[in-house]
């Protein structure tokens, strides 16, 4: 029988059906909503925010809930994994083809290793089973340094669903059209080579509710294996994470540490600094 170790490293990911219940995605999706009532980083007309998990301790049920770490002992075949602090959420963000390894930049070693294993849950609030609209994946790519091996598939994945991935596979998510692209030139003929306006993105909102009757939303959260490609990663992306959100806190509160060390879970308190 196949174990959701064994997929994970064969295939780069594994999809876990029903974690969370009805009421507990209703809750996730409207702490996503609300937060970004007040807040968050406009980028490429969508709104992310980074270090989450470190800035709003609303979403630290999520990444302790006694479900997540089940699925996350099933895919490391063992009780010994480490929180990496990364966390974020997103509205309406569009992704093309890309690793989370940040070209390389997140390891001091070669990383095309099986040793390598850290891995990130993806959380997606709506039901993404027939839109192709959640995430894609090149099977098995997280063992391939390029961005165009592997066979291409879109997980059709419904709420209360989750994917784990090793953070080495190349995926995607929803990919920009040819208004969202031709906002996004426009945006640059006026000086936003970013996309961080708000006015284009409360445009794209529109569009995307227009489009799709509802945003896309998600969160994203990391463990791994207590090893230096982990240690590497957290505190890399961690350093992006602060860059990205233009905060300075970098230490999990005391409460969520607390709340995994108690359930077996290791965290990092980056000692020496970032
Ligand atoms: O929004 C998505 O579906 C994919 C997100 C993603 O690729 C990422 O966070 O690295």
């Amino acid at each position: 029988m196949n174990t959701a170790k064994d997929s994970i490293e064969r295939d780069g990911f594994v999809v876990f059906q029903n974690l969370f219940s009805p009421d507990e995605m209703a809750k996730m999706n409207s702490s996503i909503h609300n937060f970004f009532k007040r807040k968050g980083v406009t980028y490429r007309y969508g709104l992310t925010q980074p270090n989450i998990a470190v800035e709003e301790p609303e979403f630290s049920w999520i990444i302790s809930h006694p479900k997540v770490l089940e699925a996350y002992r099933a895919v490391f075949a063992m009780d010994d994994f480490v929180f990496t602090s990364h966390a974020d959420i997103h509205h309406n963000m569009g992704f093309g083809w890309h690793k989370d390894d940040a070209k390389g930049a997140y390891f001091s070693e070669p990383y095309f290793t099986p040793d390598c294993r850290v891995y990130k849950m993806g959380i997606y609030m709506n039901d993404h089973s027939t839109d192709g609209n959640g995430m894609s994946v090149r099977i098995g790519s997280h063992l391939i340094d390029n961005l165009t091996d592997g066979e291409a598939v879109s997980l059709a994945t419904k709420p209360g669903d989750v994917v784990i991935f090793d953070v080495r596979i190349t995926h995607a998510g929803k990919e920009y059209d040819v208004v969202e692209r031709g906002l996004l030139k426009l945006g640059r003929l006026f000086g936003d080579m970013n996309g961080k306006s708000k006015i284009g993105r409360k445009v794209r909102d529109l569009y995307c509710s227009f489009k799709t009757g509802k945003p896309k939303r998600s969160f994203f959260f990391t463990f791994g294996a207590p090893n230096i490609f982990t240690y590497d990663f957290a505190r890399t992306n961690m350093r992006r994470q602060i860059e990205q959100s233009g905060g300075s806190e970098y230490v999990l509160s005391e409460k969520l540490s607390n709340e995994l060390h108690s359930k077996g879970v290791k965290t990092l308190r980056f000692e020496e600094g970032l």
